[in-house]
């Protein structure tokens, strides 16, 4: 895939924001590269409900020529011809994946070296890496594996990669710097009351 989709990539969930279409929308405008549903947490949408949600955000990204990643859910992806699934270690094989996703976009975590040594990275399009600082976004996140860490992960493979993990406008340059194609962010999107703004600063 090409890098350049991801280097400023957004993950949120239906909860996420107050008005979830309105604010993605803003964020989007402001020049979001990448797009990944992530439900997971508190009073999350199911079933049906949540079928909709993804598909009116998939409208959304078409509008901006932005992919729309599924993170975990092979079921929904397909239901709504999501751009791509975004994968962790405990989720299906990357390899295991039906032919669906021959022609998407595959995104797997690798939280350090070894994870990135063992894995099959035969049908994987890109790789996200992390926490590379500490994250409240995520209770199982783990350590923070540092610049160091996100250093490594970027000199031992050739695949697109963006760093997570309690990435801001204070640090993300480092990211950039330490062998990441781009940045992959949760809160310092979500939680901002200018959302414009935010975008624009992590695109400088
Ligand atoms: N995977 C590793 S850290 C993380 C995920 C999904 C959460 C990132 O969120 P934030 O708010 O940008 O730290
Ligand atoms: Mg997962």
């Amino acid at each position: 895939m090409n890098k350049d989709l991801l280097r400023l990539y957004l993950i949120a969930s239906s909860k996420s924001f107050k008005n979830p279409l309105k604010d993605l929308e803003e964020a989007f405008k402001a020049g979001v590269t990448c797009f990944q549903l992530r439900e997971k947490g508190q009073g999350i949408k199911t079933g049906d409900e949540l079928v909709n949600f993804a598909h009116d955000v998939k409208v959304l990204c078409q509008k901006y020529d932005i992919p729309f990643i599924i993170n975990d859910d092979v079921e929904l992806a397909i239901k709504v011809e999501a751009d791509g699934i975004h994968l962790g270690q405990d989720d299906i094989d990357p390899a295991d994946l039906p032919s669906f996703f021959d022609d998407k976009i595959v995104g797997l975590s690798v939280g350090n070296l070894s994870e990135l040594k063992s894995s099959n990275l035969s049908k994987v399009s890109y790789l996200g890496t992390g926490p590379v600082f500490l994250t409240t976004s995520k209770d199982d996140a783990g350590d923070a594996i540092g610049l160091s860490g996100l250093e490594a992960v970027a000199k031992n493979t050739e695949l697109p990669l963006v760093a997570i993990g309690g990435i801001n406008i204070s640090n993300y340059k480092e990211c950039l710097s330490h062998g990441a194609d781009g940045i992959s962010v949760i809160s310092v999107i979500t939680q901002s009351d200018n959302i414009e703004q935010t975008v624009t600063q992590l695109l400088k």
